[in-house]
């Protein structure tokens, strides 16, 4: 693995291999004073407690961010430095982050790693141990080092919404440019995914608990509106710097937007790699059947912060499946309130489509 991240020009490698691989980075101490230190810049914040004993909730720059990543979310803005050829995978939580990430990764690796190859990082690892998830590493001085020390181009993954980047993120000459792969899901089948996601460690936690904390805003990382308008607002104003997508075009036809994905990147297909079947090949691996049924998503947790088995990542991977735990009286609810929040822009969703 060392000799292929020397390499660096065929990245992304996977962060579980970098990490493993680079001694670069242990003897650096794992805190950052800066933000630790500062307890008043947490503890000034307004508060909510998430629901069963979940992280509390902080509201920072209009977010309700989990207590534990406003340093992550401060050190983003403050020293976090985004390279021109960066990728970063930022979505909603529940909304298709899994697969995205799997994908933009396989896209972005291809080179490196055949879709095909029987030996593909995917079929051993979690996507989510493909990438580094930004606010799992700022924040602490070892895991600034870790990014720091990626090899280029470095694929990233986070939750933040578009307000916690940094300035440099804008595209050159205001910006060092980086670009970012959205995701949006269907809000009532999110709030339908995060509900079943957190029931993994508190089987009691009532549905209508969930939906609530949607409706009101305050769950992590929401207003789940004002996360998506941000990301919507920037892919409109700045199309080669921010790629917006929706899980459920995904699912309508996943080729289609893998090539969408590919020409974002700066890799699109050529006609001998289409001719080979990559882009299916790339599809097939990624697909929820597939990923599903493999040892690296079936065993273990997500990490040691959340004790989660990591196939609770993958439970149904379909559209609709709100109709099976709202009322119509909740369904209509909260279409009226994202409807709303949304109609400002002109967006919309339809049938699961957001036009
Ligand atoms: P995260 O934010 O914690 O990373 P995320 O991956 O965004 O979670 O969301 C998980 C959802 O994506 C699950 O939806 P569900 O609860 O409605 O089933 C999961 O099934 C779905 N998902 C994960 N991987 C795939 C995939 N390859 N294809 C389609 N859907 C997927």
């Amino acid at each position: 693995m060392a000799k292929k991240v020397a390499g660096a020009s065929l990245g992304p490698f996977p962060f579980a291999d970098v990490e493993a691989d680079s001694g670069l980075v242990s003897d650096v101490p794992e805190q950052l004073p800066e933000e630790h230190a500062d307890a008043d810049l947490v503890s000034a914040l307004p508060s909510a407690p998430m629901a069963m004993g979940l992280s509390n909730l902080r509201l920072y720059k209009g977010f309700w961010l989990p207590e534990w990543s406003v340093p992550a979310a401060v050190a983003l803005q403050r020293r976090f430095e985004p390279r021109r050829d960066d990728v970063i995978v930022a979505s909603f939580p529940k909304s298709g982050t899994t697969w995205v990430n799997a994908l933009t990764f396989a896209t972005m690796a291809r080179r490196a790693y055949p879709a095909a190859d029987a030996g593909h990082p995917l079929l051993r690892l979690n996507p989510h141990q493909c990438i580094p998830f930004l606010e799992g590493l700022l924040g602490s001085r070892r895991g600034e080092a870790k990014l720091e020390a990626l090899p280029s181009p470095r694929l990233m993954n986070t939750h933040m919404p578009l307000a916690m980047m940094p300035r440099t993120a804008a595209p050159p000459p205001g910006g060092g440019g980086c670009k970012v792969v959205y995701v949006c899901r269907e809000p009532k089948d999110m709030v339908v995914s995060r509900w079943h996601f957190h029931r993994r460690l508190h089987p009691e936690l009532p549905f209508a608990d969930v939906f609530e904390a949607v409706c009101s805003g305050a769950v992590a990382y929401g207003p789940a509106w004002d996360h998506m308008l941000g990301y919507w607002s920037a892919s409109t104003a700045r199309p080669d710097s921010v790629l917006f997508l929706r899980y459920e075009d995904l699912l309508r036809d996943p080729a289609e937007h893998v090539r969408a994905l590919a020409r974002f990147v700066g890799l699109p297909f050529s006609g001998a790699e289409e001719d080979a079947g990559v882009v299916d090949d790339i599809v097939k691996l990624c697909s929820f059947g597939h990923l599903k049924n493999l040892e690296a998503n079936k065993t273990g947790n997500l990490n040691p912060m959340l004790p989660i088995p990591r196939d609770a990542l993958f439970r149904k991977g379909v559209a609709g499946d709100w109709a099976n735990h709202m009322t119509p009286e909740m369904a209509r609810r909260l279409d009226e309130i994202v409807a709303d929040k949304l109609h400002a822009v002109g967006l919309a969703f339809h049938e699961g489509r957001l036009d």
